[in-house]
């Protein structure tokens, strides 16, 4: 088992670094937290099938993995998960779908599809809501995130945990992107970009002049091979470890929206689990959260630092250039504030504030 978290991507780390340049530290993939506990007694056994969008170098695998590896250590084996990664069981969207109705045990989109079962996630999608890694951690820990993750009850999905997805990043394989007129583009026409399935990314896109398309992320990197879209944004540690750079020249860090992910179990399968069992779930997701949370902010600035050597050309942008990208995003904001919920919008200011 050991064997299997020391990832190719460490390597291409270490080789970054022996060229003296102060590139951000590789993430350290070498082992997850030692799994502490004692086992839970015989309530039976079952395999679960937990389909990913992601790829099985992502910090959403990696965690996942080690969620398995809880689970199957404290029920001695009883309770064995499978990983299908890669959208290869569906996008975000069927995915959820499929928990519903029970034809799959466990998913981890992203909030912004969720939308669509828990409007309050929407708050989210708000650009520039969250300045600061420590803001989004203090929320997804919050009472009111954890009763987001309580309204999905009725719907067929039990939501376990919040994680980070992260930061979201601009890239396009037409031009370098240094401000909001070059994606709306001035003599040319405006840089086309998928968004998630989501109105508020989508009223995100049009406000700065791009010409967005919804689209599942499962589809995105042949979309952007053929030309169907310039380009995306998702955070650097996905634009890596989905090999975006191979079809993608330029990046820039907009940092617009800063997303979540949720673990989700089907409701049916979360029915079938022994109150004991049900317990160690959730403790388990909690600490796959907590590594997950680890390994996406290990990874994020590194990611950015590969994917410069993998050759693609990254825009970092001062403090003017984002707010500039703030200030033309404002009308999304104030269309969207209201159905969202100022209540709902103060009370995140609140917690943001109280880590600043
Ligand atoms: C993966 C998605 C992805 C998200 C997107 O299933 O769709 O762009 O950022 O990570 O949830």
């Amino acid at each position: 088992m050991t064997i299997f978290w020391r990832n190719t991507l460490t390597l291409a780390g270490a080789a970054t670094l022996s060229l003296g340049i102060a590139y951000a530290q590789a993430p350290d993939l070498s082992d997850p937290p030692a799994i502490e506990g004692e086992a839970v007694g015989d309530h039976g056994s079952h395999t679960l099938r937990m389909g990913l969008g992601l790829s099985d170098t992502s910090p959403q695998y990696l965690s996942s993995r080690y969620f398995a590896d809880i689970l199957e250590q404290r029920t001695e084996g009883r309770i064995t998960v499978n990983i299908f990664p890669n959208s290869q069981l569906g996008d975000d969207v069927q995915m959820m779908e499929m928990l519903q109705t029970g034809s799959l045990d466990m998913s981890y989109p992203s909030s912004s599809p969720a939308t669509t079962y828990v409007q309050e996630l929407a708050v989210f999608d708000l650009p520039f809501l969250l300045p600061s890694r420590e803001a989004a951690i203090a929320v997804m820990q919050s009472d009111t995130a954890q009763r987001m993750l309580d309204a999905f009850e009725g719907t067929g999905i039990k939501a376990l945990t919040f994680s980070e997805n992260g930061y979201r990043q601009l890239t396009n394989s037409a031009r370098a992107v240094e401000s909001p007129e070059d994606v709306a583009g001035l003599d040319v026409r405006g840089l086309s970009v998928r968004t998630m399935e989501n109105p508020v990314h989508l009223s995100i896109w049009e406000t700065l002049g791009a010409n967005p398309t919804p689209m599942a992320f499962g589809e995105l990197f042949s979309a952007m091979e053929q030309g169907v879209v310039d380009g995306q944004e998702n955070p650097w540690s996905t634009i890596l470890t989905s090999n975006f750079y191979e079809v993608q020249d330029y990046g820039s860090e907009t940092r617009h929206v800063y997303t979540p992910f949720i673990m989700m179990m089907s409701q049916r399968t979360w029915d079938r689990l022994a109150p004991e069992y049900q317990e160690l779930v959730q403790e388990a997701a909690r600490l796959s959260a907590e590594y997950e949370i680890q390994l996406s902010t290990e990874y994020d600035d590194w990611a950015r630092d590969q994917l410069e050597e993998r050759g693609m050309q990254i825009t970092r942008l001062d403090d003017d250039q984002v707010a500039a990208f703030q200030e033309a995003v404002q009308p999304v904001y104030d269309r969207w504030a209201p159905r969202i919920g100022e209540d709902l919008i103060a009370e995140i200011q609140s917690i943001v504030d109280a880590t600043q």
